[in-house]
């Protein structure tokens, strides 16, 4: 563990520290005020998809503790909040009517976060995609990027005034590879040629997002927050340095090489360019937009080595064991220097603006023992974390700002709620809500960053 205050020394005065949630994973409320069913209310309530049945029916349920809630974050010392806006409450069957009621929760949501001092950014989309549009395909539908460009006018036309930033995906590799080709998430596809359109899809949709922001609210910073793999070879062999390189362009460039060059990458498109689904003469143009920000998630590295089966199908590599052997409770290799390779290794790469990390944090699930959160572990994880942030910052990094994951407690996915993410813990039968000791470990860090003017908001 190391001393939150000289660790907070590291970082330059301008440094944004904060919290980051979703809205399928925290709010609740499902069925309420207008909002219909997301392919992830479909998905877990599908027998055997989600750890126990576990759905976000109820969640944290956030929808009706919002100002319990901000107070909470407030009590964090963070200066920056990160959420995801709900499709499913803003236009219900993703095109067609919208909902008033949908956007007036985030209006409440944002005044509430501007009264209290704490900044804005959002994420139009973390996965909760209206289910009427998985009934023309979802994300394997190019209809879906015009329907996201609809829904992100939508949104910044009304929101765009109060945020201070914006992106408009979270993780587009859970969306493309896990969701469409592994299976694990909604809608649980395990198909190539579904994940091939799903990813041309995607990045469609975000190039159509950027520019709906930009019309509605020239003034907010736009981005896209990826979970970049980090991908560490098992060896140094030729045979496992090259498998890196096709990893890397399985997992990352193909989302990044047409977002920041206009195409996708030579090998990838030399094994799937027959499978992927057309791609129109404006696409890559339209996909190619100059961002304000992005956004990196990070939370253990990929090990991989050379697949030598002839059969293997791009990248062909197989997992490779991990060399750490220190884990978090949902089975994740603890391992910080790989952030910095990563992030060393996407600016060596690519011509990119100044950089967040939106997203770091660990799984531990203890819980309370008179009325106090022991969760050490998560402070050690966290403390070598942002260490390594602090180096790339001195490195010369334009990385401004640190959000953990996660505020609190959440509905993690296919794992439902026992994998526990949060600095402040939820019981979920009464929803009562203890900071963790790794709660008030960031809040002696966040607080230095707060500035005057926040402090006295
Ligand atoms: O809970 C998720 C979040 O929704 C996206 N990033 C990873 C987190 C932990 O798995």
């Amino acid at each position: 563990m190391i001393d939150p205050k000289a660790l907070a020394g590291r970082f330059p005065s301008d440094f944004m520290f904060g919290v980051a949630t979703a809205s399928y994973q925290i709010e609740g409320a499902a069925r309420e005020d207008g909002r219909k069913p997301s392919i992830w209310d479909a998905f877990s309530h599908m027998p055997g998809r989600t750890f126990n049945g576990d759905s976000g029916d109820i969640a944290c349920d956030h929808y009706h503790r919002l100002d319990e809630d901000l107070d909470l974050i407030k009590a964090l010392g963070v200066e920056t909040y990160r959420f995801s806006i709900a499709w499913p409450r803003i236009i219900p069957d993703g095109r067609g009517p919208v909902n008033e009621a949908g956007l007036d929760f985030y209006d409440r949501l944002i005044d509430g976060c501007k009264e209290r001092g704490i900044k804005t950014n959002a994420t139009l989309y973390h996965w909760d995609l209206p289910l009427t549009l998985a009934g023309d395909g979802g994300w394997a539908a190019r209809s879906t990027a015009y329907a996201f460009q609809r829904y992100a006018q939508t949104v910044m036309k009304r929101l765009g005034d109060r945020l201070d930033m914006v992106a408009t995906f979270n993780e587009p590799w859970c969306i493309v590879w896990l969701s469409h080709l592994y299976g694990v998430h909604a809608p649980g596809e395990k198909s190539i040629d579904a994940a091939l359109a799903a990813l041309h899809t995607l990045n469609l949709a975000h190039g159509l997002g950027v520019e709906a922001c930009r019309q509605e609210a020239p003034e907010v910073p736009v981005g896209i927050v990826c979970n970049h793999q980090a991908i560490e070879p098992a060896t140094d062999s030729a045979e496992d340095m090259a498998a890196a390189e096709r990893a890397f362009q399985f997992h990352n460039a193909c989302f990044f090489d047409p977002m920041l060059k206009g195409e996708y990458p030579e090998a990838f498109m030399a094994a799937y360019g027959d499978r992927m689904p057309e791609i129109e003469a404006d696409d890559l143009t339209t996909i190619n937009q100059k961002l304000d920000w992005w956004g990196l998630n990070y939370y253990f590295p990929m090990r991989i080595a050379h697949d030598g089966n002839p059969e293997a199908a791009f990248p062909a590599v197989k997992d490779a064991t991990p060399v750490n052997n220190v884990f978090t409770d949902i089975g994740w290799e603890v391992n910080a220097p790989s952030l910095g390779k990563l992030v060393r290794q996407l600016y060596d790469r690519y011509d990119l603006p100044e950089m967040y990390i939106t997203e770091n944090g660990a799984c531990y699930n203890m819980g309370p023992v008179d009325g106090v959160v022991d969760d050490t572990p998560r402070i050690d994880y966290l403390s070598d974390h942002i260490a390594e942030v602090a180096d790339l910052v001195a490195g010369g990094i334009p990385l401004k700002g640190y959000y953990a994951w996660s505020l609190m407690d959440n509905f993690e996915w296919a794992e439902g709620y026992r994998m526990r993410f949060g600095l402040i813990h939820v019981d979920y039968e009464t929803q009562e809500r203890t900071i963790k000791e790794s709660g008030k470990w960031y809040k002696a860090l966040a607080e230095t960053f707060r500035t005057p003017d926040t402090e006295t908001a």
